[in-house]
């Protein structure tokens, strides 16, 4: 890709939505939601059912918007709302994973992922230390099952001034990150359950992952393209281990970036892989 292309431009190109995949687990949190009347309006697929539309790709959704203070970020305070029917604030949420609204920040070239946990004061303003790294076009996911309401994940772009150079993502499947390695093993499969592995090690000796959030890891799965937000959870019945198991399903072909949140020593790191659909 050229690197001279414009900002807008390139946030426009990516913003092409193409709907129908999804991934489930054993334990899918935030995009479980193939119940809610959203779920119902995504387009039917070959076997007559409706395929669920995935978490991310909008900014509203079942009445529930994600309103951002600003949208030019750097280095600072983000602050946003979530409002609900009726267009008031939402300040009451269930807990998910340990947190009440989970906040990730991606470039949309899938490069410098973050994943924060704003804090909300009594009005429903969240608010979080954001730095991004680098000029380019960020998109936003905010995670959350308001209470009473339907598990939902929205998304905003954002936008941080300066010259960007894109990066391009080959496939890969082992990630070092301050020194662990992480590997992953297992394929996504169009249209089947598909197993993955995370496997941690240092030196070369497997390393025992701490329970973060109330699991042994987690992993955000962005698609290629549209940044569809796919929130998987590890299998509810592992051991804490160095080895972590994720049940993954994505019913077309594809590219996906995917984001491996672990937990050693008290730090969170976040091993990242490129995995195309056979
Ligand atoms: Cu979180």
């Amino acid at each position: 890709m050229k690197t001279s292309l414009k900002l807008s431009a390139y946030g426009a190109a990516l913003a092409v939505l193409v709907v129908g995949v999804y991934l489930v687990g054993t334990a899918v949190g935030p995009i479980s939601d193939s119940s809610s009347p959203a779920g119902t309006a995504g387009h039917v697929d070959d076997h007559g059912a409706a395929a669920p539309e995935p978490g991310g790709l909008a900014s509203t959704r079942d009445g529930y918007t994600l309103v951002p203070e600003a949208t030019t970020v750097g280095s600072g305070i983000f602050a946003f709302t979530i409002t609900g029917p009726g267009d008031a604030p939402v300040t009451a949420f269930d807990v998910v994973h340990e947190r009440q609204l989970h906040f990730v920040v991606v470039r949309r070239d899938g490069t410098d992922f973050q994943h924060v946990h704003p804090q909300m004061d009594a009005s429903g303003t969240w608010r979080v230390p954001l730095t991004v790294p680098a000029a380019g076009v960020y998109r936003a996911f905010a995670d959350f099952a308001p209470t009473g309401g339907p598990a939902t994940t929205l998304g905003i772009d954002l936008f941080a001034p300066g010259d960007f150079q894109p990066t391009a993502h080959t496939p890969s499947r082992s990630s070092v990150v301050d020194g662990y390695t992480v590997t992953l093993d297992g394929d996504l499969h169009s249209g089947a359950l598909s197993p993955l592995t995370l496997s941690v090690s240092r030196d070369g000796a497997p390393v025992v992952v701490q329970p973060y959030l109330g699991a042994n890891g987690h992993l955000v799965a962005l698609r290629d393209g549209d940044l569809a937000y796919l929130h998987v959870h590890p299998r509810a019945d592992d051991a804490p281990g160095s080895a972590v198991g994720f049940d993954a399903e994505v019913p077309s072909a594809g590219t996906y970036r995917l984001f491996f949140d672990f937990q050693v020593d008290g730090v969170v790191r976040t091993a990242d892989f490129t995995v195309v659909t056979p």
